[in-house]
């Protein structure tokens, strides 16, 4: 009896570290899997995609993710270029997943200046 208390409580740690790893794991593989960012930016609209899948903006600095440039953006809901033309100045937001990133939403804020 006395030898398997002590057997017992060696075992303890181990025991802790397994729970600790079962504790651990869910987070880890949610947070590898399923990391979405977005971002918010400004810029000026230069050309839509005639099928509206896309849309190239001349954006100022994104904080965080990349310096101000002109480049094409993939929307996945070409509704929300409803209204929108060359020259406008917009806000957009931006997602970004480990699968690619695309224009999320967009408004318009103005003419370009
Ligand atoms: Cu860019």
């Amino acid at each position: 009896m006395p030898l398997d208390r002590r057997t017992a409580r060696a075992a303890l740690p181990a025991v802790f570290f397994f729970l600790l790893l079962l504790a651990l794991a869910p987070s880890c593989r949610s947070g590898t899997a399923n990391r979405t960012r977005t971002y918010q930016a400004i810029g000026r609209i230069v050309s839509i995609a005639p099928d509206g899948e896309s849309v190239t903006i001349q954006h100022e600095d994104i904080a965080g993710y990349m310096s101000a440039m002109t480049m094409g953006f993939p929307v996945r809901d070409p509704g929300i270029l409803d209204g929108l033309a060359p020259d406008d100045r917009v806000r957009f937001e931006l997602t970004v997943t480990e699968h690619g990133l695309w224009v999320s939403n967009i408004e318009r804020i103005g003419p370009a200046p």
